[in-house]
This record gives C-alpha cells, sequence and structure tokens, in this order.
C-alpha cells in the first residue's frame, strides 16, 4: 500500500497534487497529515522524506519526494496518468512542468487558503500576466482536447496540477473568461476535491505564517473554517 504524506489541507496546494491524483484514478492509499508548525512530527518526518517538504509518497522503500516526481512514478505504474494521445500527453506535460516552475506572482500573491474569501489589495502587473496566461493555457487545452479536462476526456496529472489553483480562484474571485471558469468550477464539483475541502474546513489548527501571509495580499471577506484551537 503506497503512503502519502501530506500537510494541512487548508494550506497545502502542492500536497493536494498528488492526493487528487490518486484519489480520481482510485490508486489506494494510507494518508499522513503534518500539521504545519508542529516541529515533532516534522523532524520525525526529515527522516522519511530527503527533502523535508510535503508531499513525498513512500511505496515500500521507496521515497518519492516532489510532486512532478509523484506523478511519474505513478504513471510508470497505473494507466492513464498521463493523456494515451501522444499530442495530448506533450501538452499535458508542458503544462504540468509550467505550472511546476512557473506561476510563481500567483503561487505568491494567492497563497491557498481553501476556507478562506479574500479580496485582493491589488492586483499588480504579475500577477495580471499569471492569470491571463492561466486563462490562454487552460483555454487552449479544453479546445484543442476536447475538454471536458485540461488534455481531454480523462483527469490526468494536469489537472491535478491546476487542482489548487481553482480553489484560489474560489478564494481570491479572481476573474477567468467562460470556458476557464467553467472547468474550474468542474474540478472544485470533484467528488473527491470536495472531499479535500471539507476535510479542510474541518482544520482547526492555524499557521500563522501562512495566516500572516494572506493577510498582507488581501482583506478577509469570509472565513468557513471551523473555529481556531485556542
Ligand atoms: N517541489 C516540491 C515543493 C514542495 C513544497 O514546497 N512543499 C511545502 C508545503 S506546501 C513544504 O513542504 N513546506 C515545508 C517546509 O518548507 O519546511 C514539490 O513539488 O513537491
Amino acid at each position: 500500500m503506497y503512503e502519502l504524506y501530506i500537510a494541512n489541507k487548508n494550506y497545502s496546494s502542492w500536497s493536494l497534487r498528488p492526493w487528487v491524483l490518486m484519489r480520481e484514478h482510485e490508486i489506494p492509499f494510507v494518508e499522513h497529515l503534518l500539521r504545519f508548525g508542529d516541529g515533532a512530527q516534522w523532524n520525525e518526518y526529515r527522516k522519511i522524506s530527503p527533502s523535508g517538504k510535503v508531499p513525498c509518497l513512500i511505496d515500500g522503500s521507496t521515497a518519492v519526494w516532489d510532486s512532478l516526481a509523484i506523478a511519474e512514478y505513478l504513471a510508470e505504474r497505473h494507466a492513464g496518468i498521463w493523456p494515451a494521445d501522444a499530442a495530448a500527453r506533450a501538452f499535458a506535460r508542458c503544462a504540468a512542468a509550467e505550472m511546476h516552475s512557473g506561476f510563481s506572482a500567483l503561487r505568491n500573491r494567492c497563497a491557498m487558503s481553501c476556507g478562506m474569501r479574500v479580496r485582493l489589495h491589488e492586483v499588480p502587473r504579475e500577477l495580471a500576466a499569471d492569470i491571463s496566461r492561466l486563462e490562454t493555457l487552460w483555454t487552449d487545452g479544453l479546445s484543442r482536447f476536447g475538454g471536458p479536462f485540461l488534455a481531454g476526456g480523462t483527469f490526468t496529472a494536469v489537472d491535478a496540477f491546476f487542482a489548487p489553483v481553482a480553489f484560489r480562484i474560489q478564494t481570491y474571485g479572481i476573474a477567468q473568461g467562460p470556458a476557464a471558469a467553467a472547468y474550474a468550477t468542474r474540478v472544485l464539483k470533484l467528488r473527491s476535491m470536495q472531499e479535500w475541502y471539507a476535510a479542510g474546513l474541518a482544520e482547526r489548527f492555524r499557521d500563522e505564517p501562512h495566516e500572516k501571509e494572506i493577510l498582507q495580499m488581501g482583506t478577509v471577506i469570509q472565513d468557513l473554517r471551523a473555529p481556531p484551537l485556542t
């Protein structure tokens, strides 16, 4: 049985990628959730994960400690992680890699916090450029490969890589064109995403650095999470 190490569902966008991919592909795994800010848990975890970051997939004696590497590891063992069609697969790999190494303004200025609704103080040029690129990329994939997912008819790794962005769109009310907006809604409605979201809302522990980061970027309009532990 695979074991997947992740962090708080409310905040951990990198953790969501392999988690939603495995859920959507019905690949069984045991989940281990580390709380940000719990030093003792993370110290233990550093004995397991070479980078000390989440996510990390454990398969017997093999540790796979990066979300893109996990997608590739799973693709070697399970059908359908990447699209079957070569052109769709090339697109999916490029788009996932672009998300993995790019979109830094979107990542830094719109940190994932599933249960919050936030009005950004400003949308600087780099963020506007990332939002515009996102819409172009999604619309291109949806129209070229026929949807309803980014590289065709099934949920593949590229959709998993953009799943955290669907939560960011919801949190920050990021406007998108009709095809991209409909795609974000479709992803948010997936059973696996609903499961993640419900668990994120139920979390009562807060991580101060994440909370502060969000307050620097915007004004909280709504906090739908369960009350914090005192
Ligand atoms: N490139 C890595 C990045 C993972 C990453 O930055 N994870 C963050 C959490 S969302 C983390 O573990 N932070 C804890 C730390 O830096 O100590 C991946 O794709 O898995």
